[in-house]
């Protein structure tokens, strides 16, 4: 059914109650939004017996008004109907706040895989926490991160309370809970539902207005106020559990009302529901499931059956401290009805393998939670196909012995309709006018664009889309951070989370070396802006010192006449979604530079790719797979392989301090931290320490790389002189991102795993 403009207007009007052109941008937000949620109702449908749940601590969903009604097909008409008042939509999509329900790569996957599974017409919905405050809020103060609370949650939002409440037993108390669902739309298909659980005795008053301090140990109160409450005390480690318990327990009772409903007798289970444990974190529903099960009246053979057959683990890590292992003795302290289960799994693996290396529970008394998952899960993937392989040879090998046919890889994806049609619409309707709009559904048809790689129009055309996203970038940069940017510069951009394995400090030493050389009067071949964007996690000292050194060069780089015209350092406050949406379309060079095998996929790699900017990375993670798409021309690839460094791990013969006095530029670079110049602009404390770690450690092997990243960044901006040559690659990557829609890994989830 197509809504005509006529229509929608008399409905918005009606719902906002006055003229549109009488209405507060504020008022058209809540207007929009109500009258989507109505048109999704519409969409939700019961059909399909068996039904995927998805469960995460994180789903980053970013802002949907915008979302929604591309999904609903109502963009355009919506836009105009607007403009007919004078009203602007992307001023009414300014006032909505971007909810901050998770942190990085892991929740924005979620996310995108939410909005796939709608638009290939499956049965799926999410389950995770209804965060109050999600992730901290960033601001910079002193050249130094500070973190506040983000509240998002306004009196009128996307969430539409249920009646679905439950009884969560902990040790010594019961918790109640309540259900919130958020609408997730398709593009032009059904609605599903994200199922966000809360407390109701949730207290917002326990934060105050500008830190995130809290009383940790106030559960009733305080347990869905923060994303991952900082856990360098045992209070905020307990806090950690109780969350992910009440996470599992509440969806778990969700599913089976769910299935029992439909008429499943229990034992039937696995024809009614799949679970996708997204990362260890709801590892818990494994046990928690069983419980239930065997309070129904279920034994706990055929209980550990039924579960096994209905959930599987997805890995996003192969950093060892991120592999969840919980203490026996917190286990006890906050959900002790789970430890006897955990104990009969642990149990039964140890009679059946006597091997130490796959045991449940440790000889320390951990419960490694990743081990549950392979054991008693029937399906186990990867991220991206070098991210498996590691996973099969080295970090599970013993598990891929064992259960050789549970492993598979699922390469990660991206939604096409935020991450190209939302974010960069000038560049979708020429994709549009080019090769029609075919593609919005078969991203694979992306590829009929190089058939345009000879036509200098085409080519001409996406120069200028791309000059005029910098200029808006520069433009809100201006109006929103007060950051002063030139469109003319190349725009080399790195953001995502700050982790010393991602390596921004890498990024540093080249700006810094770069800094040394125009001070010599070494000119670049072109001017350059390097933009950064990322949080560091509160309680990781040397992610927040190398936020220290970014903002310094800002200073020193900005302040310097003979270095700014040829060299600006920006790093953008506060990054997340939004900021993505305007950061990524603008990209020309695209900074994936992690160490090779520790970045387990990216997706912000894809992101970038799609729009047109062009990689400058390691052989790492999915940027393997960018790297085989568009071939060596139109990537540009440096550093060890992951094979060296796995190697180099292996045998610790790594030592920094030899590159160090090896390589003159790369002292350079080093020392210059800690200069003069330096400390006049920063914090001695936190320069030193960074300096230190990098000369003494170095853990994450920035040095041996330095060489290599700094000829292959040099020429990729030497190369963009020649646009036309320039915006051949641009096409290109543009035009083989289609194996990166996450339509194509949802088809590939769901013929392998769910088979709905
Ligand atoms: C673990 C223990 C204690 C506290 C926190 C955590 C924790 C929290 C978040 C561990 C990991 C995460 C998030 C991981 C993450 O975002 N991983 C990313 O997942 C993406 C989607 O698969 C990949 O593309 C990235 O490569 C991967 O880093």
């Amino acid at each position: 059914m197509k809504h005509t403009t006529n229509t929608l207007e008399k409905q918005l009007t009606g719902i906002c109650g006055k003229d549109l052109s009488l209405c507060t941008e504020k008022e058209l937000y809540t207007g929009l939004l109500c009258l989507v949620q109505k048109m999704a109702g519409q969409k939700e449908s019961q059909e399909g017996k068996k039904k995927l749940y998805y469960i995460s601590a994180e789903f980053l969903i970013g802002k949907l008004l915008s979302n929604n009604l591309i999904n609903l097909g109502i963009y355009e008409d919506i836009k105009q109907l607007l403009e007919a008042h004078g009203k602007s939509l992307s001023r009414v999509e300014e006032v909505e706040p971007e909810p901050s329900l998770g942190n990085g790569g892991l929740g924005r996957l979620a996310a995108c895989f939410l909005d796939s599974i709608a638009t290939l017409g499956l049965n799926g919905d999410g389950i995770g926490l209804n965060y109050h405050f999600g992730l901290f809020k960033q601001v910079f103060k002193d050249n130094l991160q500070q973190e506040t609370p983000n509240p998002w949650i306004e009196n009128t939002s996307w969430l539409t309370k249920t009646d679905v409440s439950y009884q969560i037993p902990f040790k010594g108390f019961t918790l109640t809970s309540r259900l919130y669902d958020i609408a997730v739309t398709g593009y032009e298909n059904r609605t599903n539902k994200l199922h966000l659980f809360d407390v109701e005795s949730i207290d917002e008053s326990l934060a105050g207005e500008d830190s995130i301090a809290f009383d940790k140990e106030d559960i009733k109160k305080n347990l869905t106020l923060f994303l991952y409450p900082d856990d360098s005390d045992e209070a905020g480690r307990l806090l950690r559990i109780y969350q992910q318990y009440f996470m599992v327990s509440n969806g778990a009772r969700l599913i089976l009302d769910e299935c029992m409903a439909k008429g499943c007798n229990l034992y039937d289970l696995p024809d009614y529901a799949v679970i996708q444990i997204n990362d260890t974190h709801p590892t818990m529903v494994i046990p928690e499931l069983i419980r239930l099960l065997m309070e129904k009246g279920m034994d706990m053979d055929d209980a550990i059956q039924v579960v096994s057959k209905t959930c599987a683990y997805t890995n996003h890590t192969i950093l060892a401290e991120a592999l969840e292992k919980w203490p026996v003795s917190y286990l006890k302290k906050c959900v002790p009805q789970l430890m006897p289960i955990i104990e009969v799994l642990d149990d039964k693996v140890r009679r059946k393998f006597q091997d130490e290396s796959v045991a449940i529970i440790d000889r320390n008394d951990l419960v490694h939670m990743a081990h549950i998952d392979i054991h008693y899960g029937f399906a186990v993937n990867g991220v991206a196909a070098l991210h498996t392989e590691i996973l099969k040879n080295n970090e599970l090998h013993n598990f891929y012995q064992i259960y050789p046919e549970k492993f598979s890889n699922k390469t990660n994806g991206i939604t096409f309709r935020r991450w190209l049609l939302h974010c960069n619409p000038k560049l979708a309707s020429m994709i549009t006018e080019l090769i029609g709009d075919g593609y919005k559904k078969d991203a694979s048809e992306l590829k009929k664009l190089w058939q345009y790689a000879e036509d200098e129009t085409v080519l001409q055309k996406m120069l200028e889309i791309k000059k005029d996203n910098k200029l808006a970038l520069a433009r809100y940069l201006s109006e929103t951070q007060n950051i002063q940017i030139n469109a003319d510069s190349i725009f080399d951009i790195q953001v995502k989370r700050l982790h010393e394995y991602k390596r921004q400090q890498l990024n540093a030493l080249y700006l810094i070396h770069q800094y040394l050389e125009i001070q010599k009067g070494n000119l670049p071949a072109a001017p350059v802006t390097a933009v950064f964007g990322a949080k560091a996690a509160p309680a990781y000292t040397i992610a927040k010192d190398i936020i220290h050194l970014l903002l310094c060069l800002q200073k020193l780089t900005a302040e310097d006449p003979k270095v700014s015209p040829w060299l600006r350092v920006v790093m953008v406050e506060n990054y997340n979604v939004t900021l993505a949406e305007k950061l990524i379309p603008a990209c020309d060079i695209s900074e994936q530079i992690s160490l090779a095998s520790k970045e387990a996929s990216g997706t912000g790699n894809m992101k970038f790719m799609l729009n047109g900017a062009v990689t400058l990375g390691t052989d790492d993670g999915a940027n393997v797979e960018i790297h085989e798409l568009v071939g060596d021309e139109n990537i540009y690839i440096f550093g060890e392989s992951s094979d060296t460094v796995i190697k180099r791990y292996a045998d610790g013969s790594y030592c920094s301090r030899t590159y160090y006095e090896a390589d003159p530029d790369l002292k350079d670079a080093v020392d210059f931290i800690v200069s003069k110049k330096m400390l006049e602009i920063g914090s001695e404390e936190h320069l030193t320490r960074l300096y230190h770690e990098l000369l003494n450690k170095d853990w994450f092997m920035t040095f041996p790389d330095f060489k290599d990243y700094v000829k292959e960044k040099n020429h990729a901006i030497a190369d963009y002189q020649d646009r036309m040559a320039w915006a051949k690659k641009m096409l290109k990557n543009t035009s083989e991102a289609g194996f990166f829609s996450s339509d194509r890994t949802i088809e590939e989830y769901n013929r392998d795993i769910w088979k709905l």
